[in-house]
């Protein structure tokens, strides 16, 4: 593959470097997991999808690219509404890829809902569903580790920022109609750059210092729900996005009054309660996917785009 244009490279026919996809063969609303066999669940979702599509496979009429850096891309749509699902691996940096090359090939405002799985320090079960309206950041602090001397606390924790908040109202609603209200929490995120260091996990082989986290992040922030590694990046991405996409497109600007063109929220399934020592099993995985995948469906179509709305249903697949 030969790229173009060192800045923001690109191959000849538009497609960016990791995610791989160009312009038109991605949605305005996007749904984005870490794990690609979530990504062909949720896409079992989409119209005119054959319900004997093999498992662990993407239907076959719907728009699909695997990106040779393990980016999965599904086009095709919900209730004839235009949507993607791209799955991202694991972890903040491939967050920033998606996030920004998705921004580069797409014309208009974007809608990003992430249907994550996390930890929780708090008093969801395994299966229940969060929707954090705020996420905050966990670094490893590598200088504290150093031995030149006192360098701060093990742990950089970052001030919040907010998910869009029409979106998370309208994941709680849905999730709670999917899933039951029992089993739907609201309260903040915290976003790992370890699964095991800053996420307070105890490991003999390494030297991580993080037996108080879980009360550093509490004491930080009381409402903290859940650990894990991307929500922060995506909210904050979405906060930091400019109007730059938004220049061409006329019916956008006469109505919108937002200074972002990407509106973000998300919600993960507790696979791992942290206070119990509980695991999710497979057989509930495999019940609690199709359920959240309706409820996130549900809500990146219930969401406005803003501007002409028209124009940007006709677009993306
Ligand atoms: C770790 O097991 C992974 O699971 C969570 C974390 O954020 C991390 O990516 O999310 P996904 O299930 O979406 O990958
Ligand atoms: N994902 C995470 O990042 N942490 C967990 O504990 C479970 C899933």
């Amino acid at each position: 593959m030969s790229m173009t244009n060192a800045n923001f490279p690109m191959d000849a026919e538009g497609r960016t470097y990791h995610v791989g996809v160009k312009r038109g063969e991605l949605a305005n609303r996007v749904i984005t997991v870490g794990d690609p066999v979530r990504a062909m669940i949720l896409a079992r979702s989409l119209d005119g999808v054959d319900p004997a599509t093999p498992a662990k496979s993407v239907p076959s009429n719907l728009f699909s690219l695997a990106s040779h850096r393990g980016f999965l891309t599904i086009t095709g749509r919900y209730k004839n509404v235009p949507v993607s699902i791209v799955a991202i691996g694991m972890g903040i940096s491939m967050m920033d890829f998606f996030v920004r090359e998705c921004r580069a090939v797409v014309d208009g405002p974007m809608l990003m809902i992430r249907l994550g799985s996390c930890g929780s320090l708090s008093d969801c079960k395994v299966g229940d569903i969060c929707v954090p309206s705020s996420s905050f950041l966990v670094q490893r602090n590598v200088d504290y580790f150093s031995e030149d001397g006192d360098n701060g606390s093990p742990y950089h924790l970052s001030k919040s920022v907010a998910a869009d908040p029409e979106i998370t109202q309208v994941l709680v609603k849905n999730m709670s109609a999917a899933l039951g209200e029992d089993h739907v929490w609201s309260g903040i995120n915290a976003t790992a750059d370890s699964f095991y260091s800053s996420q307070g996990r105890q490991d003999e082989n390494f030297l991580d210092e993080n037996q108080e986290l879980f009360t550093q992040l509490l004491a930080h922030e009381p409402k903290t729900l859940t650990l894990e590694m991307e929500t922060f990046v995506l909210y904050h991405l979405a906060r930091s996005s400019t109007q730059a996409s938004l220049k061409k497109d006329s019916a956008y600007q006469k109505t919108n009054g937002s200074k972002n063109s990407i509106r973000a929220g998300a919600c993960m399934m507790v696979f791992a309660q942290r206070k119990t020592n509980d695991f999710i099993t497979k057989d509930d995985v495999a019940r609690v996917e199709p359920l959240a995948g309706k409820g996130i469906f549900e809500s990146l179509i219930q969401v406005s785009l803003g501007g002409n709305e028209e124009l940007h249903s006709e677009e993306g697949s």
